[in-house]
């Protein structure tokens, strides 16, 4: 099956939690904090691996995860960080978001795009001590990993495609240069989906594509419609075949036109790209025929059943994909490096105050506020965060309610902030 557009989910692993824990001595009451740090969960990433022919396997299986970090433990043991979830996607995949945009357009086998973040582990509670504070006993939670949706879209990488109707000779002509092996037949569309062949002229290799037939109204949704001129895209090069046989009802010059004025319906940079028009099938025809066929000049007549005219047509289009190339330089892929959202929104919702953003998350994820230690020390990370001076500014008064993620607290600007400034490392 021929997949070549598929939404799924990606969702990264959470990060492990940190715990609380003491090293008991003799002569100590308290303890020394030894609880460990959560592990970092798994992040997703999408690499390219040209040997995947499609999206298949994603319409499939659309829901993916990567591996959660593992929680810290006493004696200062740190969890484990989730592994790395790489999913492998065809060459020329196009990666966009739910808000449409285009995150990675991935043309090149190894690239690699990440597409959702592990979660940070929590720290343990002998990460957060302080001369001030000998022994906390509030560790962090870890983190959710970010989970999206994903739009994949594979648009095949070929130097030339195909266009013609059915019965043009398109698979023939592919099967005869190339190691491609579509199937052939004289009924209409024997092709149901695009074929890749590379094709060594000299010393130089083209890829060229098969595309399924076109016929008048495919972009009314006639025969297969459009769908399939998406993965002509991407060439450098029209081939349009037409067809002097009796398979057609159209003469070969209505066909050319019939097929310009579909591509111009799909894109009409599409009728601008350069393109060479072939007569298929010279082997039915006398050699002045062709003159008389009124499909203007450079028009190439082969025939894929004897081998005619097939090298010379080979020939011309390599050196029309050369001299592009010259001109033209390579498409490039690009992957849009987003910075992660590290600030916070306010915003008034009903009689709340709400902050969202990962800020606030990172603010408040603490195990048990019920602890007053954990309590003032959450109320010092609103400060240095900035989220309460943007409360202020928003508006907030003391005695309002001040929603993050599932926490609800009444805001109390009145911090004092004598103490050190505790942000410290994991
Ligand atoms: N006489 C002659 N017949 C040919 C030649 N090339 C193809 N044919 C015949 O034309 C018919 C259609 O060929 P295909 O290669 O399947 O045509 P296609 O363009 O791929 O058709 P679709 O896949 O349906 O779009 C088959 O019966 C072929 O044997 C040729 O050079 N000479
Ligand atoms: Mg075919």
């Amino acid at each position: 099956m021929f997949i070549d557009r598929v939404t799924i989910t990606v969702r990264a692993g959470d990060g492990g939690a940190g715990v609380s824990s003491f090293l008991r001595r003799k002569g100590l009451p308290k303890g020394k904090p030894n609880g460990g740090s959560g592990g970092a969960g798994g992040d997703v990433t999408l690499v390219v691996d040209a040997s995947v022919p499609t999206l298949l396997r994603y319409e499939r299986h659309p829901v993916w995860k990567a591996p959660s970090g593992s929680h810290g433990e006493g004696d200062l043991r740190h969890g484990k960080r989730g592994d790395q979830l790489t999913l492998r996607v065809p060459l020329g995949t196009t990666v966009e978001d739910t808000d449409g945009v285009t995150v990675a357009d991935l043309v090149e086998d190894g690239q690699e795009v990440l597409v959702a973040r592990g979660g940070r582990g929590g720290r343990g509670n002998a990460a957060f001590v302080s001369p001030k504070r000998r022994a906390p006993t509030f560790t962090e939670q870890g983190e959710y990993g970010e989970e999206v949706d994903l739009h994949l879209e594979m648009k095949l990488l070929a130097d030339a495609a195909l266009i013609g109707y059915p019965n043009a000779g398109k698979s023939t002509l592919i099967s005869r240069v190339s190691a491609a092996r579509p199937k052939i037949a004289d009924y209409p569309f024997t092709t149901l989906t695009p074929n890749l062949g590379v094709v060594s002229i000299g010393d130089r290799e083209i890829v060229l594509a098969d595309i399924p037939g076109l016929i008048e109204g495919a972009a009314d949704g006639k025969g297969l419609g459009h769908e399939f001129l998406r993965h002509t895209e991407r060439a450098r090069v029209l081939l349009v075949l037409v067809d002097p046989s009796d398979l057609q009802v159209d003469s070969p010059s209505r066909q050319l036109e019939v097929l310009v004025r579909e591509l111009e319906a799909h894109d009409s940079e599409l009728a601008a790209r350069p393109r060479i028009v072939a007569v298929s099938k010279s082997d039915l025809l006398d050699d002045d025929d062709v003159a008389s066929l009124n499909l203007g000049p450079n028009v190439f007549p082969f025939s894929a059943l004897t081998g005619d005219g097939v090298d010379t047509l080979m020939y011309h289009l390599a050196g029309v994909v050369s001299e592009i190339e010259r001109s033209v330089p390579e498409r490039e892929g690009f992957v849009l490096h987003r910075p992660l959202r590290d600030d916070f929104e306010i915003r008034s919702v009903g009689t709340e105050w709400v902050v969202e953003g990962i800020a606030g998350v990172r603010a408040v994820n603490l195990s048990d506020l019920t602890n007053p230690e954990a309590a003032e020390f959450v109320s010092k990370r609103l400060v240095s965060s900035g989220i309460v001076q943007g409360l202020i500014d928003a508006g907030a008064e003391a005695g309002d309610d001040v929603r993050i993620g599932d926490i609800v607290f009444t805001f109390d600007p009145e911090t004092d902030d004598e103490d050190e400034n505790e942000e410290e490392s994991p």
